[in-house]
């Protein structure tokens, strides 16, 4: 498989979770690597796209994605039905390098009392079940609800990284998750976690 780096582009800063830069350093436990750059770069089976209930584009990370895959994602996602929050449906990469986008809505945050911690987790956890069945191998995440839907950060990382850890600690079918920040909040947020 080509390196998930994007064949050497100066378009990510690769952080190991001790902060070291490059080269990456998988975290001890289980194999998570965390890249600050553009998710629609990646060289990876899947990338995750944090998706609204239309499945039909939008701002921030969508926005991107539908750009970088052309218009035959977006014809595929009207096929799909939507996708309610916490769920995860899986298309084409097409123009991406990605082979395929698992598209997941998070939840909007208002306030934590509606369940946002709950549907985060089962965006994650949807996200890699869907994943394995695909036979995914490698798959690249941003930070779902932590843009436009308002979730704090602190709180979406820690539900980011401890559902990946339980799952792949009970499914050894995945060789990589990549958490990909767009800012150095995140980025530290996820270091500090991790
Ligand atoms: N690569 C990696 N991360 C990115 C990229 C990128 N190219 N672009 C943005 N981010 P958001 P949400 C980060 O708003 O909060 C859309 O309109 C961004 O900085 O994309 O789940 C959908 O259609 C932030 O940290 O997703 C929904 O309506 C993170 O990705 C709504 O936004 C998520 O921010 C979903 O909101």
């Amino acid at each position: 498989m080509p390196d998930a780096t994007g064949g050497g582009e100066a378009a990510f800063i690769l952080i190991s979770p001790d902060g070291a830069a490059d080269p990456p350093c998988d975290d001890n436990t289980v194999n998570i690597d965390i890249i600050r750059g553009d998710i629609t770069t990646l060289h990876v089976d899947a990338i995750v796209n944090a998706a609204n209930t239309t499945l039909l584009g939008g701002g921030g990370v969508d926005g991107a994605i539908h750009r970088a895959a052309g218009p035959e994602l977006l014809a595929e996602c009207r096929a799909l039905g939507g996708c309610q929050p916490g769920e995860a449906k899986i298309t084409r990469g097409y123009n991406l390098p990605a082979r395929y986008v698992i598209h997941t809505v998070g939840p909007f945050w208002s306030g934590g009392k509606r369940g946002e911690p709950q549907t985060l987790a089962n965006s994650y956890r949807n996200s890699l079940l869907l994943a394995v069945e695909n036979r995914i191998k490698t798959i690249a995440f941003p930070a779902i609800s932590c843009g436009a839907y308002g979730y704090p950060i602190r709180e979406a990382t820690r539900i980011a990284i401890e559902t990946t850890r339980e799952f792949l600690a009970t499914d050894d079918k995945i060789d990589k998750v990549i958490f990909v920040v767009a800012s150095d909040e995140i980025l530290r947020v996820y270091q500090r976690l991790l």
